[in-house]
């Protein structure tokens, strides 16, 4: 079939694209969304790292637009994912934050999501890798040993490989379509998150059978040698092994499009790499010359690259949309001694942004970002406003799928932007740090709102933006938000406190 309107043509006549086939259908691509975890703005060499090198990410950033100015909604990972898929903002929600790895459905099966909307339009839809949404109707009582529902094929996806939570959070099994996979029902799973079960070992009190320490939290459970968040106790032939992690997920993916390549699809792609416990394959270990930290972004690279080859091999290439961004800013010593802090050098995880992962700093939520759509998307670097939390309403646009009413409320369609056709991303956009202290970005603009907290978290030395007090920061002068010229424009804050109001009582 033949497309009949090329973005040129939209592109000159100032409007949304004409993307429709001579039929009059919606065009229809495939859409690959790449989630890192916990990789930051200048973690990879396309956004100028230079002793990092991610040769894959740097061809699609080439294939592709490139985005300077592109926000994860959150400073950490579940909040972020929780907006991504549902076009709300989490901090809207009350049990959004960072999820214990026996954490409920956080996405109930009534709520329409990004899947949703792939899903009305005829795709085929997927998700492959950390999940971190919480599984199962209630905290704690879900039953790891047969059907954990509800997950995430209530909420319109077709099939799913996951982790249940982190790398670093119990239970350390995969999870394919709501059942733990090679499980022995002779050993079968127990979880906690309150007590140890007996006889167990702990990092905290056999340190000796660690191959990897804790340096803050993760001093409960040992799996492979590495001490977690939460307690389990079974499930030996079910248990992941780190270090093959991305190859088992990145193999999941691409058995995922090659099955599904008749047909149109979402794939959405959550890799875990950067996030503790770093163990890249060996065959990784030690490429980067920074440790583990660096190896896994190597590593993610390389899942990156496996991907790309394989939408090419299939001569998919032309009729894919690949997306790549992450879900929080970066952060060094996350809880395990792996010598990220040491063997960092001049590496800038998050570029000249402040702060970093948990922070409302830019730091926090300033995340790569790349759309490519080779042949469709002229290739080029955006500076417009863009956040995760608009992919629902703009594929939404995209596909001509109607968004029920009081879905995704802070949602909206940035199409043009998003495919680089001189659109405008979003006015204003609103961030949330670890403890839900608000900020807002307007224009050139950033206010974040006084709060309660600390303003370094110690343990991760990080630089949160809590402070009990306005700070505005002018971000084209200043992107390293150094100077508070709160006091000297009192009329900004003003404007923008009314606004961040407004967008706090309105739905
Ligand atoms: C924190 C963990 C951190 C990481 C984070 C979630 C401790 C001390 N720290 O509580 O290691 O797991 O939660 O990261 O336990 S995220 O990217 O999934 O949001
Ligand atoms: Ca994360």
């Amino acid at each position: 079939m033949k497309i009949v309107s090329q973005l040129a043509v939209s592109a000159t006549l100032g409007m949304l694209p004409v993307l429709t086939f001579a039929s009059g259908n919606t065009i229809k691509p495939n859409v690959v969304f790449i989630y890192a975890d916990d990789i930051g703005y200048g973690d990879l060499s396309f956004n100028g790292a230079k002793t990092i090198h991610t040769p894959n990410v740097d061809l699609l950033a080439s294939q592709g637009v490139r985005f300077t100015n592109m926000h994860s909604s959150a400073a950490t990972c579940t909040p972020s994912r929780y907006a991504l898929l549902t076009g709300e903002y989490a901090w809207r929600r009350e049990g959004t934050g960072i999820a214990a790895g026996d954490a409920g459905s956080i996405i109930r099966p009534e709520r329409f999501t990004l899947a949703d909307v792939f899903k009305n339009a005829g795709y085929q839809t997927g998700v492959v890798g950390k999940w971190h949404l919480g599984l199962g109707d209630k905290t704690g009582t879900q039953n790891w040993n047969g059907h954990i529902t509800p997950g995430p094929s209530d909420i319109g996806f077709d099939y799913s490989f996951i982790l249940a939570a982190t790398g670093d959070r119990v239970p350390c099994v995969y999870v394919e379509n709501e059942h733990v996979i090679n499980l022995d029902p002779k050993d079968l799973i127990s979880v906690s998150y309150e007590k140890n079960f007996e006889g167990e070992p702990t990092g905290k009190l056999n340190p000796e059978l660690l191959r990897m320490h804790p340096s803050h939290g993760h001093d409960m459970s040992i799996v492979n040698g590495i001490s977690r968040i939460g307690f389990m106790k079974g499930g030996k032939s079910a248990l992941w092994k780190d270090e093959e992690i991305a190859d088992v997920i990145t193999g999941k993916a691409l058995a995922f499009i090659e099955q599904s390549k008749d047909k149109p699809f979402f794939l959405y792609f959550a890799t875990q790499d950067a996030h503790v416990p770093r163990v890249p394959n060996p065959r990784f270990a030690g490429t980067s010359g920074m440790g583990p930290r660096g190896d896994a972004l190597i590593e993610f690279d390389w899942s990156v690259g496996e991907l790309m080859k394989t939408i090419k091999r299939l001569g998919l290439e032309k009729n894919t949309i690949i997306i790549l961004s992450s879900d929080n800013g970066p952060v060094v010593d996350d809880g395990y001694k792996d010598q990220a802090v040491e063997l960092l050098g001049n590496h800038k995880p998050a570029g000249d942004f402040r702060g970093g992962k948990y922070s409302s700093f830019e730091g926090g939520t300033r995340v790569p970002g790349i759309l490519a759509w080779p042949g469709k998307v002229k290739p080029g670097v955006s500076d417009q406003l863009l956040c995760q939390v608009d992919l629902l309403a703009t594929f939404a646009g995209l596909l001509k799928v109607k968004v029920p009413a009081g879905a995704a409320p802070d949602s909206r369609n940035h199409l043009t932007a998003w495919l680089n056709q001189n659109g405008k991303g979003r006015e204003y956009l609103v961030l949330q740090n670890v403890i839900n202290n608000l900020s807002i970005e307007d224009g050139k603009w950033k206010f974040i709102a006084p709060g309660k907290g600390e303003a370094m978290n110690a343990p991760t030395n990080t630089e949160l933006g809590n402070l009990n007090q306005d700070q505005l920061y002018d971000l084209s002068k200043d992107r390293g938000e150094k100077i508070n010229v709160a006091a000297q424009y009192p009329e900004v804050v003003e404007r923008l406190k009314f606004k961040l109001a407004q967008i706090k009582g309105a739905k």
